[in-house]
C-alpha cells in the first residue's frame, strides 16, 4: 500500500447492504456517443464502480436493464436529451453538472449530464465519490458549479527537474523522454486533477527559464497538453520576462519596444499552432531578481499588456505576479506590493489577472489577509495559495491547510461593506469580473505517494475542492478526504479528523505564536532562525521582521510604525490598530508590545508566548497518541510512515520550540514558567545546528 493511488482507490465497500443497494440502483452503465472524454468517463465508472461494487461494471450504449446509470450530455446523449433537463442544465454553465434521479419510458435512471463532457466527467467523480464516502444515491438532486474559473496548480518544476521549493522528489515532467514518451503518471496525474475540478496546470517554475519557449521544448509541452485535454486541463507555461534577448537574441526586453512585441506576438502565434487551447502565461517580473518592464522603466501594466496583447487574439490568459518587493525601498515589505500595484488598478487588459499570495509576506504559517484584496475592483485578482509546505514543515510535518485556506477566503474586506469577504473578490461577484481563479502551488514530485507526507495529498485534494467551492468546510473535505484515503470505519475517521483540524494551529504554535513571522532558518525555511541578521537584504533576515528588544517584541504596523495597517479598509484597521482588539493570533503581526503586557488568558506576553510555544508541542504528542491507537486500521506501510513523519515532527517542534525561547529569554530576561518543560539544549547549541541534519538535542 504505498499511497499512490491517492483518493481514488475503488477498494470494495465494506458495508455489504449499502454495496447491494448500489448495485441494484446502478444496474447499467450507458455512455452514449464517443470522444476522447467519454471514454475516460467510461474507464472510470467501470473501475471505480467494478472496485467498489465488487463485480464487473462494463459499458453499454443504450439502456437495456430496469435501473440505468446515465453519463453524458445532451449533445451526446439521445436518451439523455429526452429526460427534458435543459433549464437545470443551464443553470450549471460550462463546467457544472447535474446528479439526478429520473424515473422515464418504465427504467429507473441515476443521471450525471452536463452541458459538455468536461461537465459530465467531473460529475462522474462526484457520483464515484458519493460511492467511496458511502452516502446514499436513492433520491439524488444534486447540481454543482465551480466558484472560480481557472482552478490551477503552479508547479515550480525547473527543466533540469529540480523543484523549487518541491519536497517529494523530482519533477514529475520527464522533460528528456518527451514528446515520444508518455509516462502513465501523467494520466493518473490528469485523473486526480480531474476528480477535484482543476481546469489548469503551469508546468514550469516562477522562476523561469526561457528554453521552454524554444521549438524544442514545445513540443514536449504539446505532448503533455494533448494528454491533458480530455481531462479538461489546460497548460500553461511561465515566461521569462527576457526570452526576446535570450531566445530572440533582442538587444532588449522593453516592452514598449516595436520588435519586443512583434516577437512575442510570433512566439505566442507558434504556440498556439503546437497547442490550439493553450492557457497563457504566468510571469513573476521585478521580483527576488526577476527581470521586468521595471528594468526598462515601464510598470507592471506595460509589461503584462504587452503579452496580453500577444495573447488576446487566441483568448490566453496572462497571471502576473504581485509578489513583488525590493530591500532599496526603505518602507515595510508588507506594503510594497499594494504600494506598486494599486496605483495600476483599471490600467490591465481585460485578459490580465493579477495573481495575488494570501498573504503580504510570504506564505508563513499564519498571514493576516493580503491588502491588495479589495482594493484593485477593477482587475480581477487571482489567489495564489501554496499547497507544499515551505514554511510549515515542508514534506514531514502533518498540517492541513484546508483551515489555513479557508481563514484568508472567509476574511472580510470590507470593500464594499460587511460581507465582502475574500472569497467574494477572488469568484469576481464582488465587482463582477469575467474572469476568476485561483492558484496552488504543487506538492507534487515523482515520490511513489506524489506528495512524501501521505497528508500532503490531502493539502493537494483540499485546493481543488475549495476552488470549485469555498464554501464547503475544513471538516466536511477532510471527512471525505479520510474515507477515500484510509476507510470509513466511524472511529478512523473521527480521530484522523481530530489530527488534521489541529495541525495547522499547532504548527502555528510551535513555529510562530501570536503573530510572529519570518522566523525561519537562513535559506532553508524548515527549522527556527529568530537569530537571523546582517544578510545582503534586511528583509530576508528575522530581526527585521520580530524586533525582539528589552522592552518587548513585535512589528509596530499601526500608525506610530510602519501603518501597514492604512492599507486596510477603515473596518478592519478598527478591528486591529487597538492591541487590547486586536485578536491575539495576529497580535505581534501588527504591534510591538512589552512583555509584560497583559493578554485575555491573564498572562503576560513573554509567559504567552512560552505557553503557546508549548502548546505547539503538545499537540503534536496528542497527534501521535491518536495515530498510535490506530495501529490496525490502517494498513501498515502508511501506519509507519506518518508514525515516524510524526516522530520527526515532534522532534522538530522541540527544536522551534526551544530555540526560539531561549533567543526571545536573551531579551525578555523572565524565567520559562515553572509548568513548562524546559530546553533540552543552550541558544549557542541551538544557533549551531545545521539544518541538513536533524537537531540532535
Ligand atoms: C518564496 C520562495 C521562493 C519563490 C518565491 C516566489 O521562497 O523560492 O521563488 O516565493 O513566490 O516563497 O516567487
Amino acid at each position: 500500500e504505498d499511497g499512490y493511488r491517492l483518493w481514488q482507490r475503488y477498494d470494495l465497500l465494506q458495508n455489504k447492504p449499502l454495496v447491494k443497494e448500489y448495485q441494484k440502483a446502478l444496474g447499467q452503465l450507458v455512455v452514449q456517443g464517443s470522444s476522447p472524454t467519454l471514454s475516460i468517463i467510461e474507464d472510470e465508472l467501470s473501475t471505480g464502480l467494478s472496485g467498489l461494487l465488487g463485480q464487473p461494471f462494463s459499458a453499454a450504449e443504450n439502456p437495456e436493464k430496469k435501473n440505468v446509470l446515465l453519463v453524458g450530455t445532451p449533445a451526446t446523449s439521445p436518451v439523455l436529451k429526452g429526460l427534458g433537463l435543459e433549464d437545470k442544465l443551464k443553470a450549471v454553465g460550462k463546467d457544472g453538472y447535474l446528479l439526478l434521479s429520473r424515473k422515464a419510458g418504465g427504467k429507473n435512471y441515476t443521471v450525471v449530464a452536463a452541458n459538455t463532457e468536461v461537465g459530465a466527467l467531473y460529475g462522474s467523480f462526484h457520483l464515484l465519490r458519493l460511492l467511496q464516502t458511502q452516502q446514499r444515491i436513492n433520491n439524488l438532486d444534486i447540481s454543482s458549479s465551480p466558484k472560480t474559473q481557472h482552478r490551477i496548480l503552479n508547479h515550480w518544476d525547473n527543466l533540469d527537474r529540480t523543484v523549487e521549493r518541491g519536497y517529494a522528489g523530482f519533477s514529475i515532467w520527464d522533460w528528456h523522454k518527451l514528446p515520444d514518451y508518455i509516462d502513465q503518471r501523467y494520466l493518473d496525474y490528469a485523473r486526480a486533477n480531474a476528480s477535484i475540478g482543476i481546469n489548469g496546470t503551469v508546468l514550469t517554475n516562477v522562476n523561469a527559464n526561457s528554453l521552454v519557449l524554444s521549438e524544442e521544448y514545445l513540443k514536449k509541452v504539446k505532448a503533455l497538453a494533448d494528454t491533458f485535454r480530455p481531462y479538461g486541463i489546460k497548460v500553461y507555461l511561465t515566461a521569462r520576462f527576457s526570452s526576446p534577448i535570450e531566445l530572440g537574441k533582442l538587444k532588449t526586453a522593453d516592452p514598449l519596444n516595436p520588435e519586443v512585441k512583434a516577437w512575442w506576438k510570433n512566439k505566442v502565434e507558434e504556440i498556439y499552432r503546437h497547442i490550439p487551447d493553450f492557457g497563457g502565461f504566468l510571469v513573476k517580473a521585478n521580483s527576488e531578481g526577476q527581470p521586468g518592464p521595471q528594468n526598462y522603466n515601464r510598470s507592471h501594466a506595460d509589461g503584462a499588456n504587452m503579452l496580453a496583447e500577444a495573447l488576446a487574439p487566441k483568448g490566453g490568459l496572462v497571471m502576473w505576479r504581485a509578489f513583488v518587493y525590493d530591500d532599496k525601498v526603505p518602507d515595510d515589505r508588507h506594503k510594497q506590493a499594494y504600494t506598486e500595484f494599486k496605483p495600476l488598478d483599471g490600467k490591465f487588459l481585460p485578459n490580465v489577472m493579477v495573481q495575488v499570495k494570501n498573504g503580504a509576506i510570504d506564505f508563513q504559517p499564519r498571514e493576516p489577509f493580503h491588502p491588495l484584496f479589495g482594493a484593485m475592483p477593477k482587475t480581477p485578482l487571482m489567489m495564489e495559495f501554496q499547497i507544499t509546505q515551505e514554511y510549515l514543515g515542508q514534506g514531514t510535518h502533518l498540517a492541513y491547510l484546508a483551515p489555513m485556506f479557508k481563514e484568508t477566503l472567509m476574511a472580510d474586506t470590507y470593500a464594499k461593506g460587511k460581507g465582502s469577504t475574500v472569497a467574494k473578490v477572488v469568484d469576481g461577484s464582488l465587482d463582477n469580473h469575467y474572469h476568476s481563479g485561483m492558484a496552488g502551488v504543487a506538492n507534487i514530485g515523482n515520490d511513489r505517494n506524489w506528495t512524501s507526507h501521505p497528508f500532503g495529498q490531502a493539502n493537494w485534494y483540499t485546493f481543488g475542492r475549495l476552488a470549485w467551492d469555498y464554501n464547503l468546510t475544513s471538516e466536511a473535505i477532510a471527512d471525505e478526504w479520510i474515507k477515500m484515503t484510509f476507510s470509513g470505519s466511524p472511529t478512523l475517521v473521527s480521530t484522523v479528523k481530530q489530527m488534521m483540524m489541529g495541525s495547522r494551529e499547532a504548527v502555528v504554535n510551535y513555529m510562530t505564536p501570536l503573530g510572529l513571522h519570518h522566523l525561519m532558518g537562513w535559506s532553508h525555511h524548515y527549522g527556527p532562525g529568530p537569530w537571523i541578521k546582517d544578510k545582503p537584504r534586511a528583509d530576508w533576515t528575522s530581526v527585521y521582521y520580530h524586533r525582539a528588544d528589552e522592552k518587548g517584541i513585535g512589528f509596530d504596523r499601526t500608525r506610530t510604525g510602519s501603518n501597514a495597517l492604512s492599507q486596510y479598509a477603515p473596518e478592519v484597521q478598527a478591528l486591529l490598530q487597538n492591541p487590547a482588539t486586536c485578536p491575539e493570533d495576529v497580535l505581534l503581526w501588527f504591534h510591538h508590545l512589552p512583555w509584560d503586557w497583559k493578554m485575555k488568558s491573564g498572562r503576560t506576553l513573554w509567559d504567552e508566548l512560552c505557553y503557546k510555544y508549548s502548546e505547539g508541542v503538545d499537540s503534536v504528542r496528542a497527534m501521535q497518541k491518536d495515530w498510535d491507537s490506530l495501529q490496525g486500521q490502517v494498513d501498515k506501510e502508511r501506519y509507519q510512515q506518518v508514525k515516524q513523519y510524526l516522530a520527526i515532527q515532534e522532534k522538530d517542534a522541540r527544536w522551534w520550540r526551544d530555540a526560539c525561547l531561549l533567543y526571545f529569554q536573551t531579551f525578555s530576561k523572565r524565567p520559562i514558567p515553572q509548568a513548562l518543560e524546559k530546553p533540552a539544549g543552550t541558544l549557542e547549541e541551538y544557533m549551531k545546528i545545521d539544518p541538513k541534519f536533524a537537531p540532535g538535542i
